[in-house]
């Protein structure tokens, strides 16, 4: 089937917000379209998203935002070099790749790049008669990843109601992703009432859907979620642990971590020790971003002392990208990688850093960003990769549970089993 009409076109996000879109025309009339989600807590070493910030292209009623530049970069340079040809979702990176080298993808836009190379997925899984998830997975039976969601939200996500960005929650003790869901919601409620009963502000709902409450310290916001987990009448580690995002570089100033609501400020050394006493003392089974995405020497440290069990998981520090993945993998810097398209830029590149991860040993958690869309391919790309595990944020809003419920819509639809890295 050929390629008859690439189209890139401006959408809004789940904040409001301008993000690509790209349409795919084949030659039997359908259309596959696929839209990019946007972070907040970005990391510096990310692929470069594309805004028109002042340019003479912007929308000044986006605030910089608009992405005009990024779509104009569709329809003017991409879209020509595709048309007529077949649709091959590897061509068409390996095109997007001639037209833009750089690693950044900084001359085209990662969000002009990755919106033409999801839709060309979509197209290709279309035009070989599959779904997104068996143009990946084959025929075999398919691995519904664990997820880790949002509970608590602070950081850039809720107005810095706590310093570190999440609260989330594994239910790594269900047996199928339909109960660890039915768990997750029955978690997600109880923490709204009892945030209530303790007199805490419960109606902030952060950008992921997660909970706003203030909390004096990350301890006290692990003691309140291992109350709400057994308020349930579930076992905080053996059923459900809690992961953090520390999304630590947003407040670490190149020399000390500035904790406000704590009022402390620690040296690398003093905050490899603060994250250890809190691994210590919480059912916690992964910390995410506990360092600052440069400060590789703190990640080391930490390592070395971190129990065997615990997932380390680099996602400003790693950003999706094979040079930052192969140090760490060749310093023992981490030991479980977050992945997401938007910081790679394309489909089949981000599929490599993720087979380069499980070579190595690293587990690997398919990522939604803070702000989404109604899409929902990164449940079949989290599904049809067999990558263990799956992070969309909370279960509120239906940016988020149209990956949620497009997971379900697996299980109960195909042959399958539940995946869990934890066992
Ligand atoms: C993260 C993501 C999702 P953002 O830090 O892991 O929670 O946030 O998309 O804002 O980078
Ligand atoms: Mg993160």
């Amino acid at each position: 089937m050929k390629i008859e009409k690439v189209v890139g076109y401006q959408v809004l996000d789940s904040r409001g917000r301008p993000t690509v879109a790209a349409a795919i025309t084949l030659s039997d009339g359908t259309t596959h379209t696929a839209r990019v989600p946007s972070g907040a807590s970005t990391g510096k070493h990310e692929a470069k998203e594309l805004r028109d910030g002042d340019s003479p292209t912007a929308n000044k009623f986006y605030a910089g935002k608009s992405v005009n530049q990024a779509v104009t970069n569709i329809n003017n340079l991409i879209a020509p070099t595709l048309l007529d040809k077949q649709i091959s979702l590897p061509d068409v990176d390996t095109q997007l790749v001639d037209l833009d080298p750089s690693d950044d993808h900084a001359k085209l836009g990662a969000n002009a790049t990755l919106a033409v190379s999801l839709a060309a997925a979509i197209a290709d899984a279309h035009s070989q008669n599959k779904s997104l998830v068996r143009l990946f997975n084959g025929d075999g039976d398919l691995e519904i990843p664990m997820p880790m969601v949002n509970i608590l939200s602070g950081g850039a996500h809720a107005g810095r109601t706590l310093d570190i960005q999440d609260v989330l929650v594994v239910p790594n003790g269900a047996i199928s992703f339909t109960e660890a869901l039915s768990w997750i919601v029955a978690i997600r409620e109880a923490a709204a009432k009892m945030g209530a009963a303790d007199g805490k502000v419960t109606h902030l709902i952060a950008d992921e859907g997660g909970l706003g409450i203030p909390f004096e310290s990350v301890a006290a916001a692990c003691e309140f979620v291992v109350k709400v987990i057994e308020s349930v009448g579930l076992n905080p580690s053996t059923d459900v642990s809690i992961a953090l995002d520390i999304a630590s570089t947003q407040f670490f100033d190149g020399a000390n971590y500035n904790l406000k609501t704590e009022g402390k400020s620690l040296p690398s050394a003093d905050f490899v020790q603060y994250i250890s006493k809190l691994i210590n003392n919480q059912p916690i089974l992964s910390i995410e971003d506990p360092f600052a995405e440069d400060d590789w020497s703190a990640w080391q440290q930490f390592m070395q002392v971190a129990p065997k069990r615990l997932q380390v998981l680099g996602d400003d520090l790693l950003t999706t990208n094979l040079n930052r993945l192969n140090k760490a993998i060749a310093e023992n810097s981490a030991n479980a990688i977050l992945i997401k398209a938007n910081q790679n830029g394309l489909v089949t590149s981000t599929l490599n850093v993720l087979k380069q991860a499980r070579a190595n040993n690293f587990n690997t958690v398919v990522s939604a960003r803070s702000g989404e869309t109604e899409d929902s391919w990164l449940a079949d790309l989290a599904t049809g990769w067999r990558a263990g595990q799956i992070k969309v944020g909370s279960t509120h809003g239906s940016e988020r549970t149209a990956k949620w419920n497009r997971l379900l819509e697996l299980e109960a639809t195909e042959e399958s089993s539940f995946a869990n890295p934890f066992n």
